[in-house]
């Protein structure tokens, strides 16, 4: 039977449509070989011309057959394609309210923007020690398989939460945290599975904000892995973050927020022990009100801060630390609202002893103001011979305190962090652990920076690693089941991520741009061109001299090279450290104790008045000696780590989708659906097992199910496999496409829907007979 004969009448078919993205439609004339068009009926009963012509003599992609429609798992339907999972996941989620389908090894989650009670304590003990088949699927079901495999195999286990801006990974890493420390709780008098629990709001308050598309949108990946001991009790946990979105704490588009630890702050500045860090409302502070309105509708900062303190005291952090990371807090809001003066006459800058803010920053640092009230506005130039103080341009000033900010806020991060990791931290020996990783998708702007690149290379990192263990499942079941396993095509992304991280790709002419005197961000690109203009995965748009496209398996995405470089370098000015590092109070010194070689590493440019250019140059190569690491490499060298870490684990995979942009409940936009199935890798699993054999039948069942075809003389015999293969023989004669297991037959995509056709005909055919029987009875 060739394809074309499958498109006979009343087979349904997908047509594209603008608006559903996809429609299907029943066939009302058999096609012919070389017809120009196929006659169609639509849903609404209209008839309509599908002109074969007009789709590049493609026929339209088959619908599933009724039986498959609502499946728990989108692989077991027999069309494997786009529409077909499009569908799948509508159906459920609209008619069913169904927010979880599994796609092979992966959990879909659509976010359903209304509290569902389907996540109580009660849910957590019904899917404990169940089969992951034997209940809806649910992400407390996958967190009971990893726990489950833990134990049986001995073996650590991760669950790695993707999907887009406000799609639910947050809300889906902490059911599942939850359901951790539930089944594993050991009621001990440590009180780690609370503490472990506390790690989230405390997280959320520093390293989350309000955006235009989550109201509490995480800002920085995140994988804690949770540690349990030989009878599988939690005993501590262990939490590494990645790449913190530092730009937001000097800057928020319209509409956005900082971090909402800020805001919580302000909102209790006028409790008694806050009334020396000179706060007002969060109106009053720049680096805060950029965004306009600075509440969200339905968060009570106030509130929210006493939970982040009550986390805070749980994990044993002293309220003198406590009280310090306030303090370090508000000094950053004062550092925003210092009121530079520039002197008449000269670009030079200064600041006023006088200023309110900047005696409440130095105060609140326990810092000398009048040497920071100079640091922050001359910088220390070092050639071999001589050492120069200049002033900065107020444009320099502003760049160097956003810098500082930005600095000190990820050094308080960081150090949260540490002790976060300090307090779960168990003497106790671990057995095993669970990490659940809860990180940045993929993601296209309008304009797309470093920090899209930076997400779309670990999400290109993400994805090999899921399509490598899907290849590396699939081979397993094939030789278990006697099947040889080079009958499987798969995609290996490697090329792409060659294209970013391999010798002379894009992030080392990056970090060789910066050390270059006078490196700019067209010149890294022209660079870039030069290298690799010919390469599959990557393209320069043909009206930009400026921007580079890379091919990302998930979508193609242009980036815009402005400000690369000084992102990749990440400067702060070592003079303002140096006072830092001498704070009256320990902790703030220790923040910046550790970093090594924060040096300004920013090429001197015109208007220098003591240095010529070019006697600038041996200056600047004596400061990149000490050249601190780049993000660009910190950041690789940390997905390096995590791959490691992932790939010596069992993974589970969530996929979150957000529904709709208005976050409204149960609505589902077919459109936006689509773009992060295929952005999330869902489309890309269900490719991977459309090229090998995803349908499996038990010899049992594909004799229940199709008796019907067969003829009476084969099913009198005794041995179910030879009367499978019998009739398999004769009804399918491309031998490719159905494979014979020791329990199990494989069929290629669409050989089901097939046979279910055959059966369907059968059927229509019976009944034909039946009527016209009767007709000939009456
Ligand atoms: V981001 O990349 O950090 O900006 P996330 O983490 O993917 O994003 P988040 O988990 O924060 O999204 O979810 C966004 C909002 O969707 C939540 O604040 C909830 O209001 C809503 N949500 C998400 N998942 C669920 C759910 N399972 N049930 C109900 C949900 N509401
Ligand atoms: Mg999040």
């Amino acid at each position: 039977m060739s394809t074309v004969q499958l498109y006979t009448k009343y087979t349904r078919v997908w047509i594209p449509d603008p608006d559903e993205v996809w429609r299907s439609a029943e066939i009302v004339k058999d096609y012919k070989e070389g017809d120009k068009s196929l006659q169609l009926k639509l849903e609404d009963e209209t008839l309509y011309e599908y002109r074969l012509d007009l789709q590049g003599n493609e026929l339209p992609l088959l619908c599933n057959p009724d039986i498959l429609v609502r499946e728990n798992d989108l692989t077991a339907l027999s069309y494997l394609h786009e529409p077909a999972v499009l569908h799948n996941l509508k159906v459920r989620f609209l008619e069913s309210n169904f927010v979880y389908t599994y796609c092979g090894i992966v959990l879909v989650a659509i976010n359903p923007y209304e509290e569902l009670p389907i996540y109580e304590e009660d849910a957590i003990y019904a899917y404990s020690g169940q089969n992951m088949g034997d209940m809806d699927p649910h992400i407390f079901a996958v967190a009971e398989e990893a726990y489950k495999q833990m134990a049986r195999d001995e073996k650590n286990q991760s669950i790695i939460v993707s999907g887009e801006s406000g799609a639910g990974k947050t809300v889906s890493a902490k059911y599942a945290m939850r359901f951790f420390t539930t089944v594993g709780g050991s009621a001990s008098k440590t009180n780690i599975e609370a503490k472990v629990l506390a790690s989230n709001p405390i997280m959320e308050a520093i390293g989350n904000a309000r955006t235009t598309r989550n109201d509490n949108s995480s800002r920085f990946g995140k994988y804690i892995e949770i540690g349990f001991d030989k009878r599988y009790h939690i005993i501590g946990a262990n939490m590494r973050t990645y790449l913190l979105e530092k730009s937001r704490v000097v800057f928020q588009a319209e509409h956005e927020r900082n971090y909402h630890i800020f805001y919580q702050l302000c909102a209790s500045s006028s409790l008694p022990e806050f009334k020396d860090l000179g706060l007002t409302c969060a109106e009053d502070f720049f680096y805060i009100s950029q965004g306009g309105d600075t509440s969200i509708s339905g968060v009570d900062d106030a509130d929210d801060f006493e939970k982040t303190r009550h986390a805070f005291t749980l994990l044993g952090v002293k309220e003198s630390h406590q009280m310090t990371i306030f303090r370090i807090i508000a000094a950053i809001l004062h550092l925003g609202n210092l009121e530079i003066q520039v002197e008449r006459g000269s670009e030079a800058c200064s600041l006023s002893s006088e200023d309110e803010h900047l005696k409440n920053f130095c105060g609140l640092l326990g810092v000398e103001l009048s040497q920071m009230q100079h640091w922050l506005c001359n910088r220390k130039l070092v050639t071999t011979a001589e050492t120069y103080v200049k002033n900065m341009s107020l444009h320099q000033v502003v760049n160097a305190r956003n810098a500082l900010a930005k600095h000190i806020y990820a050094q308080l991060f960081n150090w949260i962090v540490q002790h976060i990791n300090k307090a779960l931290h168990t003497t106790v020996k671990q057995h095993s652990f669970i990490g659940v990783l809860d990180i940045y998708g993929f993601e296209t702007f309008e304009v797309n920076s470093f920090e899209q690149f930076c997400i779309n290379y670990a999400n290109e990192k993400l994805q090999q690693q899921f399509n490598l263990h899907v290849f590396k499942l699939e081979q397993e079941e094939y030789m278990k089941e006697g099947i040889p396993w080079t009958l499987i095509d798969f995609y290996d992304n490697q090329p792409c991520i060659d294209l970013i991280e391999a010798k002379l790709g894009i992030l080392d002419l990056l970090d060789e741009e910066c050390k270059v005197p006078r490196g700019t961000d067209q010149n890294w690109a022209q660079k870039l061109y030069d290298r690799h203009g010919s390469s599959q995965h990557f393209q320069k748009p043909r009206m930009s001299n400026t921007s580079f496209i890379i091919l990302h398996f998930a979508d193609k995405v242009e980036y815009q090279s402005e400000g690369f470089l000084e992102k990749n370098r990440d400067t702060v000015y070592e003079e303002q450290i140096s006072i830092l590092k001498a704070s009256k109070y320990p902790m703030v010194a220790d923040l910046f104790h550790e970093e090594k070689g924060a040096v300004p590493v920013t090429p001197v440019g015109k208007g220098t008045s003591k240095i010529s250019v070019r006697s600038a140059r041996p200056a600047i190569k004596a400061a990149n000696k000490e050249h601190k690491k780049t993000v660009g490499h910190q950041f690789r060298n940390s997905l390096h780590l995590l791959m490691e870490t992932l790939n010596a684990t069992t993974p589970h995979y969530v996929r979150c989708i957000k529904p709709n942009d208005e976050k409204l409940p149960f609505k589902f936009d077919p459109k936006r659906a689509v773009q992060q199935l295929r952005a999330c890798g869902v489309l890309e699993t269900v490719r991977i097992s459309a090229a090998g054999f995803p349908s499996r039948w038990s010899y049992h069942d594909f004799l229940k199910r199709y008796r019907v075809l067969m003829k009476k003389t084969d099913l009198a015999k005794n041995d179910k496999k030879q009367i499978c293969k019998t009739l398999l023989e004769d009804l399918i004669k491309d031998p490719d496409k159905f494979q014979f297991g020791h329990t199990k037959i494989f069929f290629r995509a669409g050989q089901v829907a097939y046979l279910e056709k055959l059966r369907a005909d059968k059927f229509r055919a019976a009944i034909i007979m039946i009527e016209k029987t009767v007709r000939g009875w009456l």
